[in-house]
């Protein structure tokens, strides 16, 4: 470590225990250089930004005080963990920040010995950490067990599912709030109202001295002293009459505090360590700490693209228009013109497209928070109550409300129409958000109809069939990203349970749904230089399956190649495979292409696409081989 190194402290941070060696003015120093390698790293790769500038202090307090190993942190969702990757030896990696062969941009149990917990999904810290809290009462190891939840976390039910069953195991265990009052978007619903109250007390600051000169005068050794600390931090800091719900709970409130403030966040954090039982750190942050932008325009700044730090300026993406804009306008358009069409988020309105609604349109919209399971059981109330939801949830963030998807809206056969953003392979984000099962998991349930579109265009199309369908529940699927503009222009209306022929041929049968129609007519345009005349079908439902069509393809070419960017098991592949077998056409060659039987991780679409040998290329050969192996099965 020398003076001529970027980050000199930072840099020879190998772990948790080279933290503890630091004195106080060295701990502050250590902020300033995490914070800069964050914004020096972060502007290169993109990444989460916000969230981690607003975590810096509350890291490195905790890396200070706690001791890690054995003591345990679990992160809600590892949106905001940079800092912990930094200070637990993967600094010098971050130049591959959510790249292929890179670093994740969460925290990954198989990725460092330091990553307590792996997320991506919101909402698990608390369950997770008291897992780890009764594991250890029950093997009798003694560690500190941390969970950090931010406070849109907690607008999702699980977190309190697990404050409630942590109150009454009445074990040792620390949450920390990490309140900077933003999701992605504002943060929404009562709890955040119950929040800004807290925030509206005195804080420790202000009552500083006091506190500090009760700290001192605890006693060591601290188990008993800490019941005295516990008492005179809720005495100073959570008097009865605020009623703080955490408390009516049963947990020790301590807060609110200033999750900037070094030396509050060392005093408390080491004095917490001590406490017995459930405590929980009410800590105010500020989102894009440090980086005035960032501060300014949290939510713009929450996830970025490489950008110049000096100017601030993201690029700017131009080019045709993305699936997710073109969702946002059409399903604009429509609610427009039909008071009926209301619009459901679960805590992501700019992610689906549906900002512009908000604002325009904002009586016909709902921001339930990170609530999926209750989005999808509202929507199903909307529904029987007479309106038309439209239900709009990422693939791999449906997963959550799957239960409420089966039996508050399938059982009853309710017109709820699901849009769902990023199906299929999302890149950077990695295993925890690629949309790998929507297909399969809807596809199980009677009564649901699943389509997905070739581009943006048959997505509007699709957005207006869906919503003018009202025989029962029914989803939309599209990637992330916008379509691939080399598909043909002539098209014909969705009709129901209907594919669509794009390209008329005699030795294969090409058939995508989605995202691979576009990769199938390209493979057609490669076979075709070979000399191989290729028919490409785009499924368009993948239920109702166009039986008669699929059947007719398959038996006049005698040869399939399908393929579609989810999972085999459960997919449209497989259910071509059984129409085959009941109209006894087994004996059609096939080749079947879909996402491998293992959790693909962060990397470029195209990168991941490829590794899951969904591509052009792959499709050709298989072609090729059926082409000019097998004979027509007649
Ligand atoms: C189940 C689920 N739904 C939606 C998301 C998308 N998401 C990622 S971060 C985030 C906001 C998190 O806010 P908060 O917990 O307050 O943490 P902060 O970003 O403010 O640090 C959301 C909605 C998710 N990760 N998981």
């Amino acid at each position: 470590m020398t003076d001529t190194t970027k980050y000199p402290l930072l840099e020879g941070i190998t772990g948790p225990s080279d933290v503890h060696k630091l004195t106080r003015p060295q701990l502050h120093e250590l902020c300033t250089e995490v914070r800069q390698a964050i914004l020096d790293n972060v502007s290169k790769t993109g990444g989460h930004f916000a969230s981690n500038l607003g975590t810096v202090e509350l890291t490195v307090a905790l890396y200070a005080t706690f001791s890690l190993p054995p003591d345990k942190v679990c992160w809600d969702t590892g949106h905001q963990a940079y800092p912990h990757k930094m200070l637990s030896g993967r600094l010098s990696q971050f130049d591959s920040l959510r790249q292929t062969g890179g670093i994740s941009g969460f925290l990954r149990l198989t990725e460092s010995e330091h990553d307590h917990w792996g997320a991506g999904h919101a909402c698990t810290a608390i369950s997770a950490a008291l897992g780890y809290a009764v594991a250890r009462d029950k093997l009798g190891t003694g560690e500190r067990v941390v969970a950090i939840a931010g406070d849109a976390a907690m607008t999702g039910g699980m977190a309190w599912e697990a404050l409630n069953n942590a109150a009454a195991l009445e074990t040792d265990l620390t949450v920390v709030l990490n309140d900077n009052n933003m999701s992605i978007a504002n943060s929404v619903g009562s709890f955040s109202h119950h929040f800004a109250k807290l925030r509206s007390r005195p804080w420790f600051q202000e009552a500083e001295n006091r506190v500090k000169r009760a700290v001192e005068r605890l006693p060591k050794p601290v188990v008993k002293a800490a019941a005295g600390f516990k008492h005179g931090v809720t005495h100073y800091f959570a008097p009865e009459d605020t009623g703080a719900i955490f408390e009516e709970l049963g947990f020790e409130y301590i807060g609110p505090i200033d999750g900037h403030d070094l030396e509050v966040l060392l005093d408390v954090f080491a004095n917490v360590r001590e406490l017995k039982g459930p405590v929980f750190v009410h800590a105010i942050t500020v989102k894009g700490k440090g980086y005035e932008v960032a501060e300014g325009d949290a939510r713009k700044w929450h996830g970025v693209t490489p950008f110049d730090p000096e100017k601030c300026e993201m690029a700017g993406s131009s080019g045709p228009i993305s699936y997710t804009n073109q969702f946002g306008e059409t399903i604009l358009a429509l609610a427009k013109e039909d008071p009926k069409i209301v619009a459901i988020t679960a805590a992501m309105p700019d992610g689906t497209g549906l900002t512009k609604f908000s604002k325009e349109l904002p009586g016909q919209y709902f921001d339930v928070g990170i609530a999926e399971q209750h989005a999808v059981t509202f929507a199903a109330g909307l529904a029987a109550g007479g309106l038309k939801p439209a239900c709009t949830i990422y693939s791999t963030f449906l997963q959550r409300g799957w239960d409420q998807v089966l039996h508050d809206v399938a059982i009853q056969n309710l017109p709820v129409r699901f849009f769902m953003d990023r199906g299929g392979l999302v890149g950077a984000d990695g295993a925890t958000h690629h949309g790998a099962f929507d297909i399969s998991y809807l596809m199980m349930i009677p009564n649901f109809v699943l389509l997905a579109p070739r581009d943006t265009t048959e997505l509007a199309e699709m957005i207006r069939f869906a919503m003018a369908y009202d025989k029962g529940p029914i989803a939309v699927r599209y990637p992330r990203g916008s379509a691939d503009d080399s598909l043909p222009e002539g098209r014909t209306p969705i009709v129901y349970g209907k594919a669509e022929t794009l390209r008329e041929g005699k030795d294969v049968g090409l058939v995508g749904y989605g995202s691979t129609v576009a990769l199938m007519n390209r493979t057609a345009q490669t076979l075709s230089e070979q000399g191989i005349e290729a028919e490409v079908m785009n499924a368009r439902f993948a239920k109702p399956l166009d039986e008669e069509a699929i059947a007719a393809l398959a038996k006049k070419i005698g040869r399939l190649v399908i393929a579609e960017e989810n999972v085999a098991p459960g997919g449209i592949g497989e259910a071509i495979l059984k129409l085959l077998h009941k109209r006894d056409l087994s004996n059609v060659h096939v080749s079947l292409h879909a996402l491998p039987d293992r959790f693909i991780e962060h990397g470029s679409q195209s990168d991941l696409l490829r590794e899951a040998g969904l591509t052009v290329a792959v499709f050709a050969e298989a072609a090729q081989k059926l082409a000019q192996s097998s004979t027509h099965p007649r």
